[in-house]
């Protein structure tokens, strides 16, 4: 298995390993994390280092992915993910095998599909987003990147929705509507 670190050691993240274990395509080498917390251990991984030796970590590893969530502000998270694209990390696309991804449907690298979520017909999702545990994405969806599609969240059939978007827990969207870029929707909500 090729080895991964993951940048950000919180609940995020503790969820992502999760899925990275079930999934068996990477081994987790250690967790980038703040100074202050180098030497914790998260789900098992400990944190190796801070930020500032990921030029180093990149010559002994190919693969990291950032692992902060993203609920009001993705900025933490597109600045990582950023910084590790230009040390010439590969960012790889993590798929729960929990879940279910249509042969039609298209997923970017960067983006992780957690446990139980359902991905219908002719979706397409960006780079970078996190489609988070029981999330239903109906038939032609489109999502942008950078988006978060919470837990349990439904997007109906035909939704096209943009870059930075967060889409609170159980909210429910009419088909074939537009959320436009850097829309927050709070959880529960109905959109129409
Ligand atoms: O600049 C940074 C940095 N800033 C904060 N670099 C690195 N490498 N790590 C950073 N962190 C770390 O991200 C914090 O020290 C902390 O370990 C982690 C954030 O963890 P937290 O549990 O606070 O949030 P989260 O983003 O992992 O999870 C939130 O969002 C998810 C989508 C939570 O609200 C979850 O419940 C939610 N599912």
């Amino acid at each position: 298995m090729d080895n991964i670190i993951l940048i950000g050691g919180g609940g995020h993240c503790r969820s992502v390993i999760d899925v990275i274990e079930l999934e068996s395509k990477y081994n987790i080498f250690g967790i980038v994390d703040i100074e202050e917390k180098v030497g914790t251990v998260v789900s098992g991984y400990e944190v190796i280092s801070s930020d500032d030796k990921l030029e180093l970590l990149s010559k002994d590893v190919n693969f990291a992915l950032v692992t902060i969530g993203h609920i009001y502000n993705n900025s933490a998270r597109k600045n990582l993910f950023k910084k590790i694209r230009n040390l010439g990390f590969v960012v790889p696309t993590i798929i729960s095998p929990r879940a279910y991804v249509s042969k039609s449907s298209s997923i970017l690298e960067g983006t992780v599909v957690m446990h139980d979520v359902l991905i219908n017909s002719q979706v397409k999702v960006g780079r970078d987003c996190i489609i988070n545990s029981k999330a239903l994405l109906e038939h032609d969806v489109n999502i942008g990147d950078d988006c978060h599609i919470s837990t349990s969240a439904t997007i109906n059939g035909g939704v096209n929705i943009g870059d930075n978007c967060f889409i609170g827990s159980n909210v429910a969207t009419k088909e074939s509507i537009e959320i436009c870029s850097n829309s927050f929707i709070k959880a529960g909500s109905t959109v129409r």
